[in-house]
């Protein structure tokens, strides 16, 4: 552990350093108002194997880029399943995170994703979703994936995937998976560049239905729009 020290400390100094050099700033984003019925967390803990700890109180600040916003506010967004159970598909992007009965969009079972035009390259530094808060459940399957073109064939990356198992066959994910509440699931997309983002997810520890009350995508319109003719 000591020698590991140092270089932990070199890390974190090269990271703030880079940011600190792009005018590093904390990410702000409106945190709806708690909701919780249903499963207690302990219970749906034990239920759920393997999840990680929900954050207690307020994140620590989770630093980005000055002059990164939500890319995602009202864009185009598509879905797999394109005539939802409940709700509209504009749901997972109109700014609209309060947990009412009525403010979320319903998708089918089984793997469904949702996708959203950012309208241009860009630098994506976070992503935060609120499947749906109104009481503690998780999501199965939780995977993030960005890419240069909208049917995924281009320069596709996952920057997400808690589906420990590989059942949405998109390989195996190395992220755990955590109950839903009201401060979202805050997910690190390290800068990648990229146009579309899709989010998956296989239904819910409460039932087999997909949620969404909001999605958004902080980053940077990329000063040089990727170009195909010099690949
Ligand atoms: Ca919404
Ligand atoms: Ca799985």
């Amino acid at each position: 552990m000591v020698r590991v020290f140092p270089v932990l400390v070199f890390a974190i100094c090269i990271a703030s350093w880079t940011f600190a050099e792009e005018g590093g700033v904390p990410l702000k984003t409106e945190i709806p108002e708690e909701i919780l019925a249903g499963t207690p967390p302990d219970v749906l803990a034990m239920l759920f194997p393997n999840l990680e700890k929900p954050p207690k109180g307020e994140r620590p600040d989770f630093m980005v880029p000055k002059g990164t916003v939500n890319l995602a506010l009202k864009k185009k967004v598509t879905a797999s399943d394109p005539e939802p159970v409940l709700g509209e598909i504009t749901y997972v992007n109109d700014g609209n995170k309060e947990a009412t009965e009525t403010n979320f969009v319903e998708l089918s079972p089984k793997t469904q994703w949702v996708q959203i035009d950012l309208g241009q390259p860009s630098h994506i530094y976070a992503i935060y979703v609120w499947h749906f808060f109104r009481e503690a459940r998780g999501y199965h399957d939780v995977i993030v994936r960005v890419a240069d073109d909208a049917k995924f064939t281009k320069n596709p990356r996952t920057i997400y995937n808690n589906d420990q198992d590989n059942s949405s066959r998109l390989g195996i994910g190395r992220d755990r998976p955590y109950i839903e509440t009201n401060l979202g699931k805050l997910i690190n997309a390290k800068g990648a560049k990229a146009r579309y983002v899709r989010l998956y997810s296989k239904g819910n520890t409460a039932n087999s239905l997909n949620h969404y009350v909001e999605v958004e995508v902080f980053g940077k319109p990329s000063p040089s729009p990727v170009s195909n003719r010099y690949r």
